[in-house]
């Protein structure tokens, strides 16, 4: 009996792909939603074998988790890297194993980009410049053009892709306005516990902050517990307007409740493309180097509209 079932798997086995794939953590309600489409993409079902590693945010465990990839002889490698830079040693050991490295989310900054095949997620710089616009366009509706901003930034994970491109594009807005001061940007790490502690510091170091830029929702609703803590209000009518990035649904219920005033969505849903991207590898097809996942943004006035992007990614 149990002959058969050994000799069964290891046959079933052999026809699927084996994918390794190395996530950053599991430090935010959008890691979450991340890590569940890459396991819907990569199901039994769909013909893959997936090994999954958590790295915890730790640079070390992901090169580490790569290595056994490698020793493993997956068919490939899948990562979100927690910081862009690093990786030109690891990926080239993966190259010469001939493993195709597929980044998701987060870039890396390499010297030689053929170590990795191609890279699906969203447009950092954008998001921050959208944020950026998003606050120019406000001011004015208001009125208050010409009035003094007093903006402090919770930055997210140092080093990473996300913290950087949304830093570059929010500044690149804000350096060009007379009357915007950014206090200070503070590393939030994305968490709620690091958003609401920095945020805490912050109300007690600055008596009129007006704005708060909040690299994701974690931090966010750390940042309105510090808010509250400190006996000041936030959102649409409150002393405090807040940017957020992600759009996880309770991000995106904070708009529609008035107690943020925008939130810029990050797409988490990447597995099912990264998963087309195989497909067309395993058929020989050219891909692209680059994918970028639809987004939008929500604010009060468009937060009860239907998703105004469209179906699939550009190249
Ligand atoms: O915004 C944050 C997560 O890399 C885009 O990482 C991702 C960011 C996301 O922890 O919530």
């Amino acid at each position: 009996l149990s002959s058969s079932k050994v000799q069964e798997t290891p046959a079933e086995d052999d026809n699927l792909i084996v994918v390794g794939v190395s996530q950053v953590g599991s430090e935010s309600v959008w890691r979450s939603a991340h890590t569940q489409s890459i396991q819907d993409a990569f199901t039994r079902e769909n013909g893959y074998m997936l090994i999954f590693d958590n790295a915890r945010q730790k640079q070390a465990n992901q090169i580490k988790a790569i290595r056994s990839f490698i020793s493993q002889q997956v068919d490939y490698i899948v990562l979100s890297p927690i910081e862009e830079s690093g990786w030109d040693t690891v990926l080239q050991e993966a190259k010469d194993a001939g493993i195709p490295v597929i980044l998701i989310d987060r870039k890396v900054s390499v010297d030689d980009d053929s170590l990795y095949a191609s890279w699906v997620g969203s447009d950092f710089v954008c998001e921050g410049q959208d944020a950026g616009y998003w606050l120019e366009d406000y001011m004015k509706k208001q009125g208050r053009e010409d009035d003094e901003v007093n903006i402090v930034v919770l930055k997210g994970t140092k080093g990473a892709s996300a913290t950087i491109g949304r830093t570059r594009g929010f500044n690149e807005v804000a350096k060009v306005q007379r009357n915007w001061n950014i206090l200070q940007q503070v590393d939030g790490e994305f968490t709620t516990a690091k958003g609401k502690e920095e945020m805490a510091r912050l109300l007690d170091q600055y008596e009129d902050i007006d704005v708060v830029v909040s690299q994701n929702d974690d931090m966010t609703f750390g940042a309105l517990e510090a808010i509250r803590e400190a006996g000041k209000t936030a959102g649409v009518d409150g002393d405090i307007t807040v940017i957020s990035f992600d759009a996880v649904d309770a991000g995106v219920e904070l708009v529609r409740n008035g107690e943020i005033n925008i939130d810029v969505q990050c797409n988490p849903d990447q597995g099912k493309y990264v998963e087309q991207i195989i497909q067309d590898m395993e058929d020989g097809k050219e891909i692209e180097k680059a994918y970028y996942v639809p987004e939008r943004v929500y604010t009060q006035e468009n937060v009860g509209e239907e998703e105004n992007v469209t179906e699939g990614i550009s190249g």
